[in-house]
């Protein structure tokens, strides 16, 4: 028997988690505590609750443990919606556990503060978000239920829910279990294996794409040597981009269709099987391409089914699927099909002169560091900085590719510092930058070092690509790097290319505190990638308005 709050910590554990973001309120000051006075899991509290969802689901896609957000009831909830929403998006298994009022407060006959509509409208706006829930009011079945909502969200890799009402803390209950995992049934799994590997062999130009969810279930590895048996090429999609960053050799860049490199482009546009595995079927993911895809030569593997053709395998897991795959596929024999082919090649060797900066100066920058010291891990908010990360070497990279909210990048990077240990790249618009970039005074009190290259060019250029006549895109110059020592950071505003590459290294260099280098960036200025996007995007839109 133990407490509640400490089993279900205990439980988080064993589930793969292995810290905690929050911030406290007082419907959950008491479970906090336990978090606290327990010390079975480190925490970390951050400043708003956006940023602690954001925090959580980075760590998430770095460790491929469980992320976990703990709020308080309803104001702090409501806040942690949109950072869960993107976890379900791009299928990124965080726990949020929420304080909620107790049995007595419930039944006082007075609205509670933090309270929306009725006591229960926050589960009902999580249910619609997450993939399981759990309301921990009864302790007889309280361990069976974190069991099956936390094997959920490691079966599924989606966001669950947790409410946790005060007044239960202390209740001593059983142990929680770790339910055993399901396994796919052998005699699908082998049919399904059977006729893919029928399929590919008799495709004469067969391609894999691959999308998180191969990350997401710890299969990077199986793929790329999946991918070396059979000698087939594999790209990423956008939302994929950064997977199988230890296998250069098998991926041939990132399919962006008509944005994307040509040779990445056709391999993907003309291939007569294509197999995707873990692949989420979205319109940054594919709205440009030329060819709609085609069941007939497609095999989709996604959310626990295959879909090949008109017809589906329901209940079969990628991992097992991925492992059947290679258990069953013969290595080529010399002179057989080979088609792996890494094509894309990224800019190197930055003029460091007085010019200045355009953002692909900055890929070149990054790429140039990295070739110096080794790759960094990658986080990135959405807007021009990830179009330009597609012009850095296919290093690890978690980004809002899919879903597209702003506020990721820097809580994203001081979630993975928090959980990893290790030191991250971030890459922020000042869009985004002005709505989370503060969460960055929360590194000096956990000794966070990251560095973050802020892409000033005082504007929401990405929503100006899409519509150039709108001054409301304009926005003031903030002057950034200047708020950042009272933050506990060294800053560095840079404007040529010179001063860009020495701010790089220094901050390299620098360690013990976070350093951000103000990128400031000409008006008007967006990478190729974004431009080709863009234009892509708008030619799609207006053919599809048109019919
Ligand atoms: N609010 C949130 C939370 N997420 C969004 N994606 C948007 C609004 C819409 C939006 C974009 S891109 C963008 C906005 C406001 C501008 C981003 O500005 P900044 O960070 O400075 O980057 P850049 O100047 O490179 O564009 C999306 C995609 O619709
Ligand atoms: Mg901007």
């Amino acid at each position: 028997m133990a407490r509640l709050a400490d089993a279900l910590l205990q439980a988080l554990k064993d589930h793969g988690a292995r810290e905690i973001f929050g911030l406290p309120g007082d419907f959950v000051l008491p479970f906090f505590k336990a978090v606290e006075e327990s010390g079975i899991l480190p925490h970390f509290t951050l400043s708003h609750e956006p940023a602690v969802g954001f925090a959580a689901d980075a760590a998430a896609r770095y460790h491929l443990g469980l992320g976990v957000a703990v709020v308080t009831y309803g104001a702090g909830a409501f806040n942690l919606v949109n950072a869960t929403a993107g976890a379900y998006a791009e299928r990124s298994p965080v726990v949020v556990v929420s304080g909620a009022p107790g049995a007595g407060e419930r039944a006082s006959g007075f609205l509670l503060h933090h309270q929306a509509r009725s006591v229960d409208s926050q589960l009902a706006v999580f249910r619609e978000i997450t993939c399981d829930q759990a309301v921990l009011t009864n302790p007889a079945t309280a361990p069976l239920e974190i069991a099956r909502v936390l094997q959920s969200a490691r079966e599924r890799s989606l966001p669950v829910y947790i409410e946790f009402p005060r007044d239960m803390v202390a209740v001593e209950v059983e142990k929680v279990p770790v339910l055993p995992r399901r396994p796919a049934d052998a005699d699908a799994l082998n049919e399904c294996v059977d006729e893919i590997l029928d399929r590919l062999s008799a495709a004469r130009m067969p391609a894999i794409v691959v999308d998180v969810e191969v990350r997401r279930f710890g299969i990077e590895a199986g793929v790329a040597g999946l991918a070396r048996k059979l000698g087939i090429p594999v790209v990423t999609t956008f939302m994929g981009r950064g997977l199988l960053s230890a296998d250069p050799d098998v991926v041939s860049g990132t399919y962006l269709g008509a944005a994307g490199h040509p040779d990445v482009t056709k391999l993907i546009d003309d291939a007569d099987a294509l197999l995707l595995l873990g692949v989420i079927l979205s319109d940054t993911n594919f709205a440009l391409s030329k060819r709609k895809l085609d069941p007939r030569r497609t095999i989709h593997a996604f959310d626990r089914a295959v879909h090949i053709g008109h017809h589906s395998y329901p209940n079969l897991g990628l991992d097992d699927l991925v492992n059947a795959l290679v258990e069953r596929t013969k290595p080529i024999v010399a002179g057989g099909r080979n088609r792996l082919q890494p094509v894309t090649n990224y800019p190197r060797g930055l003029k460091a002169d007085d010019a200045p900066i355009r953002p692909s100066d900055i890929a070149t920058a990054i790429n140039d560091l990295f070739d110096r010291h080794g790759p960094m891990p990658m986080t990135s908010d959405i807007g021009d900085c990830l179009f330009t990360a597609m012009e850095i070497e296919n290093t690890s990279l978690a980004a809002p590719g899919y879903y597209a909210g702003m506020g990721f990048g820097v809580p994203g990077g001081v979630g993975v510092a928090a959980a990893t240990g290790r030191r991250p790249l971030v890459l922020v618009g000042d869009g985004a930058f002005q709505m989370t970039g503060w969460e960055l005074g929360n590194c000096r009190r956990y000794g966070l070092d990251p560095i973050v290259v802020l892409f000033n060019n005082a504007s929401w250029e990405m929503l100006r690509a899409f519509q150039p006549e709108s001054k409301f895109n304009d926005l003031s110059d903030w002057n950034f790097a200047a708020i950042v020592p009272s933050l506990g950071g060294h800053g560095t505003r840079v404007t040529t290319r010179r001063a860009l590459a020495n701010a790089l290294e220094d901050a390299y260099q620098r360690r013990g505190q976070f350093s951000l280098i103000e990128v400031m960036l000409p008006h008007g200025a967006i990478s190729d990638t974004l431009s080709r996007f863009v234009s892509g995007f708008k030619a799609v839109r207006e053919g599809s308005v048109r019919k």
